[in-house]
């Protein structure tokens, strides 16, 4: 029999604008039972804990709706764990819905007692435990409302589920369903901004995973018109601006590509939107030290963490850049110094279109990435690792990220393991969308049983697996050090193609170019069907990202 607790839970989240519970059933009914029951709800069946937490992961990111995922207490919850670093170095909205022991034997050493509030506490943004179902819709719509707003997050249900009296004195959802709040910062705040942006020489606007929310992108994109400015994103800001916007110029940092690179190095002022300036966006940018920078963020918290900044502006990422862009467009920046600016970025984006892809047949890395551009759709569902090789998908152009397009990125962790797990929850959610995952072979290993997943599901996810028999980022860096490689190379290499078609997918291990154009073409085809497909590409030991050998290659390396 499912607890009434349970039943209550699934109407919750469902009401709370829940779509999707991940997890694998334990020894007790619970949430997956009744949310297997609920028309609204999908329940999602993985077969590992952290894949579930990966896929919520992944499904959060794609419907920009608080992803659910089920787990118990003792190892399920604690095997969730690395998953749910990532998902809350995302800032993607989870909510997590654990059991307790019975009361009786807490602290007596009971069967699978563990105090998984201290162990995913500080990835949590808040938790409560939950005694009855009396308690729920109270419980439910604080978690949502927490998990979403303000840098959106963790929030974890710990479910008490023992018969006990009702408590009457529990406050009932009244509210309606949870939703973003959105402000903007005072006026004089916003003028001074627009000060700053209006008389800069070379402003650049940073785009983060804040601006994937509503329509940030276009209003990043409106903003950087009326400034005349080069726009550039962070990793988890990728698919809020269209890519092929003639502003766009791809990645900040790391992921920068030359000669992009530039425009970064020359600039003046700093217009960084919903990001905490991660360590990937400042390496690799010498000028990111000392340029003056005005932060928009809905999170106060998000301020002055890496550097300084020289202007606050507490608010919603889209209304503050609409009201930016309002107030330059009244009063613009001087238009010769604007024309100006508008021929140097298009000059260099020039370059950067056609100089970035080079040559790419000593890249069979980049070759695929071209040949991948090709059959994308426009509304593709692209999900990212970040083993060495695959992170060359960072780098603009060799992927272009068109509107309507999605990405999911692991966040600052960049567990290995990420991208074919959170792409389960990609796919299962919007199962008409193309999903295309690009991942490692030493990330593959991890994924075996997403790989079944896909298989029991029948989801069809294009996998392109960069092949070099092992862990090529820590080879690399052994490699500069001059230190013996062989602990990063497989002994008995993954057989991907073999295990794609053991889970009842298709694969396929093109050579050529015109095999790669041919194989990525039927992997997408073969997809449509609901069938998994994995295209393995082998890959060499030098064919490192640009951004990779710019930063790590160079002199102190
Ligand atoms: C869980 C976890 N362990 C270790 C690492 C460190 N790490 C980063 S990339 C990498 C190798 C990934 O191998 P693969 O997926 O084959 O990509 P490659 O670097 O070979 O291109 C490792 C071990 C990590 N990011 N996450
Ligand atoms: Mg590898």
């Amino acid at each position: 029999m499912i607890e009434p607790v349970w039943t209550a839970l699934a109407a919750a989240l469902a009401s709370a604008g829940c779509q999707a519970v991940f997890g694998l059933p334990s020894d007790d009914p619970g949430l997956l039972d009744a949310a297997d029951r609920h028309d609204l709800l999908r329940t999602v069946l993985v077969r590992d804990q952290r894949v579930a937490a990966c896929a919520a992961a992944g499904h959060a990111a794609v419907s920009r709706s608080p992803a659910v995922l089920a787990v118990t207490s003792g190892p399920s919850v604690v095997n969730a764990l690395t998953g749910l670093l990532e998902a809350a170095s995302m800032a993607v909205p989870i909510v997590v819905v654990t059991t307790r022991i019975g009361s009786r034997e807490i602290g007596r050493g009971g069967f699978q007692e563990v105090d998984q509030e201290a162990m995913a506490g500080p990835l949590l943004k808040w938790h409560t435990l939950v005694e009855g179902a009396e308690q729920v819709p109270w419980a439910v719509r604080r978690a949502v409302h927490l998990a979403l707003n303000g840098r959106p997050g963790l929030t974890m249900l710990v479910v008490a589920a023992e018969r006990r009296e009702p408590d009457t004195d529990h406050p009932q959802d009244a509210g309606g369903r949870p939703r973003r709040l959105r402000s903007v910062p005072e006026p004089a705040d916003l003028d001074h901004a627009a000060g700053l942006l209006r008389r800069a020489q070379a402003p650049v606007v940073l785009a983060g995973g804040g601006t994937r929310w509503g329509d940030a992108g276009r209003a990043v994109e409106r903003l950087a018109e009326a400034v005349v400015a080069p726009i550039f994103t962070t990793g988890s800001g990728r698919g809020s601006v269209d890519e092929t916007h003639p502003l766009t110029m791809g990645l900040a940092g790391l992921y920068a590509t030359p000669p992009a690179t530039e425009l970064l190095e020359g600039c003046d002022l700093l217009l960084a939107v919903g990001t905490r300036l991660e360590e990937t966006v400042r390496t690799g940018w010498e000028a990111f030290a000392r340029v003056p920078i005005v932060h928009v963020d809905q999170d106060h918290a998000a301020f002055d963490t890496a550097r300084t900044s020289d202007h606050r502006l507490l608010g919603d990422a889209e209304l503050v850049c609409a009201e930016l862009a309002a107030r330059l467009r009244d009063r613009p920046p001087d238009p010769a110094r604007a024309r100006e600016r508008g021929e140097r970025i298009g000059a260099l984006r020039g370059r950067l279109l056609t100089e970035a892809a080079g040559d790419v047949t000593g890249s069979p890395v980049r070759r695929a990435l071209a040949c991948l551009g090709d059959v994308l759709d426009d509304d593709a569902i692209i999900v990212q690792e970040n083993g060495l090789h695959d992170m060359w998908s960072y780098h603009f152009p060799l992927l272009t990220v068109r509107r309507g397009m999605s990405v999911v990125t692991p966040g600052e962790q960049t567990m290995m393991g990420f991208g074919v797990a959170a792409s389960v929850g990609a796919a299962s959610c919007v199962p008409h969308r193309q999903v295309v995952v690009l991942a490692g072979d030493g990330a593959v290993s991890l994924s075996m049983n997403a790989l079944a997943t896909m298989g029991d599901l029948r989801l069809g996810v294009v996998i392109v697996v960069f092949d070099n028999q092992g862990f090529g980022w820590p080879r690399h860096l052994r490699r500069l050090d001059g230190a013996p490689a062989h602990l990063t190379r497989f002994r008995a290499p993954l057989p991907v193609a073999e295990l794609a078609r053991a889970f009842g997918g298709w694969s396929a291990t093109p050579a050529t170019e015109a095999e790669t154009k041919e194989a990525l073409r039927t992997a997408c085809e073969v997809a449509k069907t609901g069938q998994p497909a994995l295209v393995r590409i082998a890959v060499p030991d030098d064919d490192v990202p640009a951004g990779v050998d710019r930063v790590f290659s160079g002199p102190g390396h």
